[in-house]
């Protein structure tokens, strides 16, 4: 990668030379006649790692939560769906402007939950001034909420509560490998509660392009046909596959690393008067800092100021900043980070 460090996202990693490798070498076929053999052992790989019964490849995270929603709820049907939550902040609304689905937020809570009373209050009696609920979408880890991991016991709860009530579960686990090696589990403990699970490829996980869309064959059958309809049937995917293989058998063990640099991180920028974080923050690759009130500089001077160091940095408010620790950022690029925030904040 170039010389900056790049903290923005981990969307921003590169694939490894393993992976250039992999793609340049892989078996090829069509895939919208599920004949790309590269493609299939992904969805295999893919599905068993998520302890379901098949995957499917679909080119991003957005595309694999709106195949959940449409292949759960028909138009004019309700999914419940955190106010904070990735979908319903930024999938441009695609769950209601291709879908129809109708999403009841609830207030999402700092640990990435939805309260199980709100969610039981939520769902709908059967009254013909109601739209149906059909389902409960969660998040893990939970991208607004610090990266918060949600535990098993939260998900198990909140599937059966979903399930005692007829509706469907899809967990958003976009990053369910960052939350698995959070709560030391495997990520198929995590998913074992839900209906569908999409997890991203192209994150922490470093492969360029893709995520899987996780669940029963039955499911997973239906969700092909839209995965067609929404344009994302591909072709000789099996170039992009074999990088998503050899993500899912390299990077999940190092993913660690991220947390515990993802922790140091904080840990300096803390100590550094004019900048506090959100107590009990990071649990996992994502550290949120902001701005104390007497500090007189806004979000986006702090974040020009870094980025003329060349360092990147997200900006989520007026004063909060996102920085996400992945592959590509190393001890030394944390350390440059926090004498970086260091020196910018002493001349203000
Ligand atoms: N998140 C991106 C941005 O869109 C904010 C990021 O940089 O974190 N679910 C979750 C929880 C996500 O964080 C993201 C991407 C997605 C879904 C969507 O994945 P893609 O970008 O592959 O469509």
């Amino acid at each position: 990668m170039n010389q900056r460090i790049d903290l923005r996202s981990d969307t921003v990693t590169h694939p490894l030379p393993e992976m250039r490798e992999a793609m340049y070498r892989a078996e090829v076929g069509d895939d919208v006649f599920e004949e790309d053999p590269t493609v299939n052992r992904l969805q295999e790989i893919a599905a068993g790692r998520m302890g379901k019964e098949a995957g499917l490849f679909v080119p991003s995270g957005t595309m694999g939560n709106l195949i959940a929603a449409l292949v759960h709820c028909q138009r004019g049907e309700e999914a419940i769906i955190g106010d904070l939550s990735h979908t319903f902040l930024f999938e441009v609304g695609g769950i209601s402007a291709l879908g129809g689905v109708f999403p009841h937020t609830l207030p999402n809570q700092p640990d990435g939950t939805l309260r199980l009373e709100d969610i039981r209050a939520a769902i709908r009696p059967e009254n013909v001034h109601f739209p149906k609920t059909r389902l409960l979408i969660l998040e893990n880890t939970h991208n607004r909420c610090g990266g918060a991991p949600l535990s098993r016991e939260y998900t198990r709860q909140a599937g059966e509560l979903a399930h005692a009530h007829g509706l469907a579960f899809h967990i958003d686990g976009a990053r369910i490998f960052n939350a698995a090696a959070a709560e030391g589990c495997s990520p198929a403990e995590l998913a074992e509660p839900a209906d569908t699970i999409t997890f991203c490829l192209s994150k922490a996980l470093c492969a360029p392009v893709g995520s899987v869309l996780c669940g029963s064959r039955e499911t997973i059958a239906r969700a092909r046909r839209i995965r067609k309809q929404l344009g994302g049937g591909m072709r000789q995917a099996g170039i992009l596959a074999a990088a998503g293989i050899v993500a899912l058998e390299l990077m999940p063990p190092r993913l660690v690393e991220d947390h515990r640099r993802a922790a140091e991180l904080a840990g300096g920028l803390a100590a550094i008067p004019g900048i506090f974080l959100p107590k009990g923050m990071p649990r996992s690759n994502m550290v949120f800092p902001e701005l104390s009130p007497e500090v007189p500089l806004s979000a986006r001077q702090v974040e020009t100021a870094l980025s003329e160091r060349g360092i990147l940095i997200g900006r989520v408010s007026e004063r909060g900043f996102r920085l996400v620790t992945h592959a590509w950022i190393s001890d030394a690029d944390v350390a440059a980070v926090i004498s970086a925030f260091r020196e910018v904040l002493a001349r203000s």
